[in-house]
């Protein structure tokens, strides 16, 4: 059993991606099963083999603690994480090769407290990687850019296994612009140049100091142009995902 968690900022596309990367691995004969792991969502757009929302309930805990949404969530993390043994024999009842992820809409809920890579770590002793979504509508402008590239490197420091980076709903640019943000993710030069031309003042030094911290740090996030809508670029997700887990073997025989 592979398992990977989808990441990425709140509204980046992590539970359509779910919804349609799952679709997509069935349409091809695999055995996937799907997990949520956002107890504050109200609606999901696929049905979840696993939900966290059966063992927290957000409006309880808001009532019985006075909580604000944002303090039940946090005390929700915290609850989920307790729970983990439980979901990590849930998990393997799933008997699937490929397990997908949801994480919470709010990513530092997640990525930024104890209890993510607790339950990172104690879901399952199976490969496991991480998918970080760029958000395309977000991506154009290289301030946003250099800013999401540098919260990527932060997640990859948080949970230090393999992180697989998307350019989610790369269907809302044209092409070209899509072509643009895949050169700035693995040319440099492209990068610095957009920065130049683009920025000014100190928004452009501090990202292109920002952007020579990642690269000197040798982290490299290429990334893969994915549209839960059309469904394009879901092939290439499949490959590097293959790639990392089973030497470039499918999950399922
Ligand atoms: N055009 C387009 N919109 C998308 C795509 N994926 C998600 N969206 C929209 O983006 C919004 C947020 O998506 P969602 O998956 O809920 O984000 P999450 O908070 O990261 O789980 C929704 O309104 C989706 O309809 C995509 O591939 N293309
Ligand atoms: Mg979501």
């Amino acid at each position: 059993m592979y398992i990977t968690f989808i990441v990425g900022t709140a509204g980046s596309g992590k539970s359509f991606l779910t919804y349609a990367f799952s679709q997509w691995l069935r349409t091809s004969k695999q055995n996937v099963a799907t997990i949520n792991l956002d107890p504050g969502v109200v609606v999901l757009p696929y049905t979840p083999d696993l939900d966290v929302r059966d063992y927290v309930d957000i409006s309880t805990l808001m009532k019985t603690h006075q909580l604000g949404p944002n303090g039940a969530l946090i005390m929700a993390a915290d609850l989920i994480a307790e729970q983990s043994e439980a979901l990590s024999s849930e998990i393997q009842d799933l008997k699937a090769d490929l397990v997908l992820v949801d994480t919470p809409g709010q990513m530092e809920l997640f990525a930024f407290r104890a209890s993510g890579p607790y339950i990172v770590a104690e879901l399952t002793k199976e490969l496991k990687s991480i998918v970080y979504l760029f958000d395309a509508i977000f991506s154009l402008n290289p301030l946003n850019y250099v800013s999401n590239l540098f919260l990527s490197a932060a997640v990859y420091n948080r949970f230090l296994i393999p992180q697989v980076h998307i350019l989610s709903k790369c269907d809302v640019l044209p092409q070209e612009d899509v072509d643009s943000i895949v050169d700035w993710s693995s040319k440099p030069d492209t990068l610095e140049t957009a920065i130049n031309e683009k920025l000014k003042g100190a928004k452009r030094l501090l990202s292109r100091d920002i952007m020579q911290a990642v690269y000197r740090l040798g982290l490299r996030f290429p990334l893969t142009p994915v549209s839960a809508r059309t469904n394009e670029g879901m092939t290439n997700l499949n490959m590097v995902m293959e790639r990392i887990f089973a030497g470039g073997d499918k999950f399922t025989y």
